[in-house]
């Protein structure tokens, strides 16, 4: 049975990128037996499938995934690249903090923090900019689309891999692509407008082959990332730079809030870890406390 990866999925179709003539993208439904449980295919996914008379396809299966972002749904990446503005809509830390938490939970090997719009940051404050996090280990991307500052490190960040680019809406995604290729021609919104419309400009999640090398996803924007299904005896884990005190508290189950003896809250004290950085944790453990009990 042939393979092919799935490129992009809209309105229930499914389209796979074969290598036929033109480059055309084939659109396929699924076996129904495959159906059943949502998230069965995503982009990114290789699959098996027929071949139909009219021209369409049948996913028949799904291959075994390399990872697996949950949202947005997007199979077998390499990276990936939260993105926030500077300004316009102004940096929410903690909505940051969610993103790489997710990124973290998902197991995407490189996670990379990309702030866009620096057009509208001063200079001088661009520097110290989000400080705590260059100190937790990311790599952190200061960048301007329409100011064409630096596009060519981003774009050297991407090649070779498949990333996905991941924020909320507004914040200039896929902008950025276009600066960075300029044959992809995204469709861009004015915030304004994307408020009025109460609609993100990207509708759907979508690979594209880069001129430079590389796979990017165009993703659409979203606000509130879904962290409930997180174990929170695991949460600490995704913030890096608490790693090597969590071993160090007296309660080996402690989740670092109110137990004695905590390594990681003395880390706090001690300047080791970054307070916006605890107070970000204690939130999204608080978070997941409150949807456990309303279940
Ligand atoms: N000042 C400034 N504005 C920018 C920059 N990049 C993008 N914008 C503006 O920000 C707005 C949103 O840009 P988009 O690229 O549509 O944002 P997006 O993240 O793809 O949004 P969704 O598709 O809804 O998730 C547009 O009005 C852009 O012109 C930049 O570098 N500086
Ligand atoms: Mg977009
Ligand atoms: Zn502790």
């Amino acid at each position: 049975m042939a393979q092919a990866q799935v490129i992009k999925m809209y309105n229930g179709f499914y389209y796979l990128q074969t290598g036929r003539e033109g480059d055309e993208l084939l659109s396929c439904r699924l076996r129904g037996r495959i159906k059943r449980h949502k998230g069965a295919v995503v982009p990114g996914d290789y699959v098996e499938y027929e071949l139909l008379e009219d021209g369409t396809g049948v996913i028949e299966s799904c291959l075994p995934r390399k990872s697996l972002l949950l949202r947005p749904a997007v199979a077998n990446i390499d990276q990936v690249i939260v993105t926030f503005a500077a300004r316009q809509p102004d940096l929410n830390e903690l909505l940051l903090n969610r993103f790489l938490v997710l990124a973290e939970w998902s197991g995407i090997p490189e996670i990379v923090i990309c702030i866009n719009k620096c057009d509208l940051l001063p200079e001088a404050a661009q520097e110290s900019f989000l400080q705590a996090y260059r100190d937790a280990g990311y790599r952190l991307l200061l960048v301007s689309a329409h100011e064409k500052q630096g596009i060519d490190g981003l774009r050297a960040q991407l090649s070779g891999k498949v990333t996905v680019f991941a924020g909320p809406s507004g914040v200039g995604k896929s902008s950025l692509l276009n600066a960075i290729d300029e044959r992809l021609q995204l469709a861009t919104g004015k915030i304004s407008d994307k408020i009025k419309r109460g609609k993100h400009t990207t509708r759907a999640a979508c690979l594209l082959p880069l001129a430079g090398g590389g796979t990017v996803v165009d993703t659409p924007g979203f606000s509130a990332a879904e962290l409930e299904q997180l174990d929170k005896g695991k949460l600490a884990w995704y913030f890096p730079e608490f790693r090597q005190y969590i071993e160090k508290c007296y309660y080996n189950t402690c989740t670092h809030s109110h137990e004695p003896d905590c390594a990681v809250k003395e880390a706090v004290e001690a300047g080791g870890i970054c307070r916006e950085r605890y107070e970000a944790y204690l939130n999204i453990l608080q978070a997941i406390n409150e949807r456990k009990k309303a279940y």
